[in-house]
């Protein structure tokens, strides 16, 4: 069998027109949001990069075929069916293809996926990273070793403090990827806008990042970067609370014995259940606000060529 890759006729035109094209990925609708405001939030995270003259690329596997640009029925379809998705990384792109079925992709398959498309940036809430007390556990997510190796750029929100950020700092230095911070001194944890980690490189204009970008990859330099944008100031929340609700999941995590794929949905759903409706707010706002950014980048880097 071969494998069918969809491009939107809306995403195709763009791509040929050397319009800005900014893909989305389906893990954050099916797995990182409760219906029906990971709908919601999906199509206005859309909207948000239309309005910044981009094309959005919501990028999933329906129907065993890999999708590069969904239409509203699309992500309404992932969005209902929630964890009933099979989530998707790299490993896991095979069996979804072979057998028919839906995936939601995360950043690493959103990633494969967006560059066979021919998409170079691409917009989320935060990356996965190395787990704490993977030392002992081994948990490192996938999503850094494609941004070692698949030349697509990830504008997020940093990453949460389930995950170590400062092995997660050392593993993207040994694999060569850059951390950027937008407007930053310091990488961001997601719903805080400041970790004690620092990024590689402060560039406050996106302009500048998209100057970075090119000169990464007309070097050669295959790989993706991590684009790091803090959330805005009026939705962050209080540390204090965060650290709580997370010590927590970890610890229950711990408990029931959650490893593999199944850790950081867990994590993810235990915090936001743990720390109410106002983690979730925080959740869209951050994402809506990575859309803009990663839009504006895009259309400097089509702009430079
Ligand atoms: N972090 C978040 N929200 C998310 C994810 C991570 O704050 O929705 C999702 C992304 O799709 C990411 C994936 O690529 O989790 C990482 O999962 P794992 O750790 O199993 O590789
Ligand atoms: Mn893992």
């Amino acid at each position: 069998m071969t494998y069918k890759l969809d491009i939107s006729a809306e995403v195709s035109e763009a791509l040929k027109n050397y319009q800005p094209v900014v893909a989305l990925e389906s893990t954050i609708i099916s797995h990182g949001m409760p219906w029906p405001e990971n709908a919601e939030t999906a199509k206005r995270v859309e909207q948000v990069v239309r309005d910044n003259g981009a094309v959005p690329a919501t990028i999933a596997v329906i129907d065993g075929r890999l999708k590069a640009g969904l239409s509203p029925d699309e992500i309404d379809v992932l969005a209902r069916a929630g964890l009933s998705v099979t989530k998707c990384s790299r490993r896991d792109l095979p069996y979804v293809v072979a057998t028919g079925q839906h995936g939601a992709t995360t950043v690493a398959a959103t990633m494969i996926i967006a560059a066979m498309a021919g998409i170079r940036i691409f917009a989320t809430g935060g990356i996965g990273g190395v787990h704490r007390g993977a030392q002992q556990t081994f948990d490192i997510s996938a999503d850094l070793q494609e941004l070692a190796h698949t030349s697509v750029a990830v504008v997020c929100a940093g990453a949460k403090s389930i995950l170590d950020l400062g092995l997660t700092r050392e593993y993207l230095e040994t694999q060569g990827v850059p951390v950027l911070g937008y407007q930053t001194d310091k990488l961001p944890a997601f719903y805080t806008r400041e970790s004690d980690q620092s990024v590689d490189y402060r560039i406050d204009d996106p302009k500048k990042i998209a100057a970075f970008l090119s000169a990464k990859w007309q070097m050669g330099l295959q790989g993706g970067a991590v684009i790091a944008n803090p959330i805005p100031e009026q939705y962050a929340m209080e540390k204090s609370v965060i650290d709580q609700a997370i010590q927590q999941a970890l610890q229950e995590a711990e408990q029931q014995q959650i490893s593999g794929k199944e850790s950081t949905p867990f994590l993810l759903k235990r915090v936001a259940e743990l720390t109410g409706g106002s983690s979730l707010e925080s959740n869209i706002q951050l994402v809506l606000n990575n859309a803009r950014l990663a839009s504006q980048i895009a259309s400097e880097l089509e702009q430079a060529r």
